[in-house]
């Protein structure tokens, strides 16, 4: 397989022309194309002595890993062969001028229908490392859901030892019942939904859980050598704390981009978040086998799934040991539930690599700053009927300055496209909340919110800075915040309420991490910068699905640059029609 078009340029072009443009070598020597297939499902699973029809990618749970180089194109073919409407979203992937490609429903697609087919097609450029890939309509992603691999280009390698190995390890959540018709039932009562009833491990929910243990992911190393492990977090609604029993890992990278290294024994992955962790074995056969666990962070006041999935580290016997059975089983030690302090000291120590190979273009400058104010609050209840929600008169929701976000019939990305708006979007989101107030003290009386599709127009190049700040209201909760089409950095964090005067002085604008998912702490605030190099419409949503669905979601449109790569080209022809 041929994987680089410079040998061919600095051969072919040279022969003919007897020299190479120079200027078309990055495009020629990006990449090869990538070509799959996702074929969209039915498949009868059993985990917990429960046998669910689920949807999957070609019949696979979890989905098919998409392995690629940086530079290279990738050409999805979905094909939905299931009765719900489906989109794929590569997350985390940039898509850079390729936002037909992005995948959250009715944002930048329509739904893939039954019978229907779509050709994803995109390239992955200045990012390597672990992301995902998963469904964006209602909680389908539940099951659909699988690895992106990017490795370096050609000719680089990691900024790390080479790893003996590389493993894939996917925290899910498991449902009994058909998550569709959890989150149907949920908003329909406005109680807050039914919890999983199990996390797991590449699918499996391990021996932790009745009814599992022979559903329990193993992974067998040999002793003196490192292991990759490429973590992501596709629970749908749960942060996780993860650690494996007397072994600490070392931090080499996060949501695709490499961080300076850092060990560590016990580490917290949001939903919608990736980081390869270097495990290295221990030098000699150590006799004994080590639980891998996960489990939830959680600071609200609802109910929860607090189980624990848990896989086993496995050591290869030396030859000459006849047995290695009734080996003693290590168990981790995982932060309490509500282990906020050490939440917030681990995420303090994601930092770019801030080198001339990998340098951190953070904005120094800022044109347009934004203060969002985000959490639960409430709907008033349908008169004359009864629900399920903080109160009987109440349906739980959630909002971005007091927006409740609804998603449109049609998708934005079309609408905006081709100048057809007419009503399907407003573009008034407000830059700062309606109604200052503080924000993690005590709530005001009148929680309900408002909705709206309401968006925010940027154009291009703007360098942005969005102050996210966590409410109290209902329950102050951690929420990860996942922004489609751009990395940021995130320059500031604390607790409490954000001090306009006070905390910009301590803002990190030289290495700090570059993600695409970072975490609004519970009671506190985050400061994210980045440049809005990427025209477009681009979801931006917590990614617990359930405070999605309550409307803790809102769109940036990103105009049209003044150059030819600067500006959105028409979509595929088979960009599916609402
Ligand atoms: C799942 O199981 C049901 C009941 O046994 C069966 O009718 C159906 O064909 C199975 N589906 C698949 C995709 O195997
Ligand atoms: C993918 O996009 C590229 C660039 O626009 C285009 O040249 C190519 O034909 C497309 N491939 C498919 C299969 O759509
Ligand atoms: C390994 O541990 C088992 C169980 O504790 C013990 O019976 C056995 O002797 C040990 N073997 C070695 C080689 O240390
Ligand atoms: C986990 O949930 C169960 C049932 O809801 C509850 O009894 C238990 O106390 C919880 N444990 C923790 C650590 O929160
Ligand atoms: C965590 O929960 C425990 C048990 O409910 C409680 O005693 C403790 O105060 C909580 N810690 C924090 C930081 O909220
Ligand atoms: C932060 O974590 C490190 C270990 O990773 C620990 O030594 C230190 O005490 C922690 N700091 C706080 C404030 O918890
Ligand atoms: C609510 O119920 C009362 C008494 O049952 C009835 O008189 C009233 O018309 C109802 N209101 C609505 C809006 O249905
Ligand atoms: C809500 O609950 C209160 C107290 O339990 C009860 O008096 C009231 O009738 C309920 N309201 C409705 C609309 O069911
Ligand atoms: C906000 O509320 C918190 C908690 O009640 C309190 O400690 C803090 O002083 C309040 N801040 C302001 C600015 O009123
Ligand atoms: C909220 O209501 C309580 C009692 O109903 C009242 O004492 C308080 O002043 C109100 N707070 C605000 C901010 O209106
Ligand atoms: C949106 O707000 C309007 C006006 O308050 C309300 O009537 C409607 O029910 C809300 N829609 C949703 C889906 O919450
Ligand atoms: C699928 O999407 C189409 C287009 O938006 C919509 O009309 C239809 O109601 C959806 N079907 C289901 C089952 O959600
Ligand atoms: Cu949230």
């Amino acid at each position: 397989m041929r994987t680089s078009y410079l040998p061919s340029c600095a051969s072919m072009a040279a022969l003919l022309f007897g020299f190479c443009l120079v200027s078309l070598l990055p495009e020629l020597a990006a990449g090869i194309t990538r070509h799959y297939t996702f074929n969209i499902m039915y498949q009868n699973v059993t985990r917990l002595c429960h046998t669910r029809s689920i949807i999957s990618v070609n019949g696979q749970f979890p989905g098919p890993r998409l392995v690629a180089r940086e530079g290279d194109r990738v050409i999805v073919k979905v094909v939905n062969h299931v009765s719900n409407n489906v989109t794929i979203h590569w997350h985390g992937v940039r898509q850079l001028t390729s936002g037909w490609a992005d995948g959250p429903a009715y944002i930048t697609q329509c739904p893939i229908q039954t019978g229907q087919s779509y050709t994803y097609n995109f390239t992955i450029i200045g990012q390597r490392g672990t992301l995902l890939w998963h469904a964006h309509v209602s909680w389908l992603r539940a099951t659909l859901y699988g690895p992106i691999i990017i490795y370096p280009k050609h000719n680089e390698s990691y900024p790390f030892p080479k790893p003996h190995r590389e493993i894939p390890i996917l925290f899910g959540e498991w449902f009994n019942v058909d998550p569709e018709a959890i989150i149907t039932q949920a908003l329909q009562t406005g109680a807050g939904p039914n919890v999983s009833d199990a996390y797991t491990i590449n699918g499996l929910p391990g021996p932790l859980y009745n009814c599992s243990s022979q559903d329990t992911f193993k992974l067998k190393v040999k002793p003196g050598k490192t292991y990759l492990l490429r973590l992501i977090n596709a629970a749908l609604n749960d942060e996780l704390f993860f650690s494996i029993a007397n072994h600490s890992v070392t931090i080499v990278e996060a949501d695709a981009i490499y961080v300076k290294p850092f060990n560590t024994d016990k580490l917290l992955i949001s939903p919608g978040q990736t980081t390869n962790v270097l495990l290295k074995t221990k030098p000699y056969f150590p006799n004994a086998t080590f639980l891998m666990e996960a489990r939830p962070y959680f600071t609200g006041m609802g109910t929860i799934d607090n189980s624990t999935t848990a896989g086993i580290l496995q050591y290869k016997p030396p030859s000459n040991l006849s047995s290695s059975k009734n080996l003693p089983l290590f168990k981790p030690t995982l932060p309490p539930i509500n282990a906020t302090s050490f939440v917030a000291n681990f995420t303090s120590k994601f930092r770019s690599l801030a080198n001339a190979k990998y340098p951190a273009n953070v904005p120094l400058k800022v044109d347009k700053k934004f203060f969002f104010a985000l959490g639960l609050g409430t709907n008033p209840c349908p008169k004359n009927t009864t629900c399920q929600g903080p109160t009987n008169t109440t349906k739980f929701a959630a909002s971005v300055n007091n927006v409740s976000f609804l998603l449109p019939s049609t998708a934005i990305l079309q609408a905006y496209f081709f100048g057809q708006n007419n009503g399907v979007y407003t573009t008034d989101f407000p830059v700062n909340p309606p109604t200052p107030f503080n924000y993690t003290g005590m709530p005001p009386n009148n929680t309900n919110i408002s909705n709206g599709t309401s968006t925010v127009v940027l154009p291009f190049n703007t360098s942005v800075e969005l102050v996210m700040q966590g409410t109290s209201i209902v329950s102050a909760e951690s929420h990860p915040l996942h922004l489609h089409g751009f990395n940021f950095f995130v320059v500031g964090i604390g607790s409490g309420n954000y001090d306009p005067n006070k905390d910009p002085k301590n803002f990190n604008l030289v290495d700090p991490v570059e993600r695409n998912t970072a975490g609004v702490p519970a009671g506190g605030w985050i400061a994210i910068r980045f440049f809005a190099d990427n025209p477009g419409v681009w979801f931006m949503h917590c990614h617990l699905d359930v405070h999605t669905s309550w409307g803790l979601k809102m769109a940036w449109i990103v105009l049209d640059g003044p150059l030819p790569n600067q500006k959105l080209p028409p979509p595929p022809s088979d960009l599916p029609k609402c």
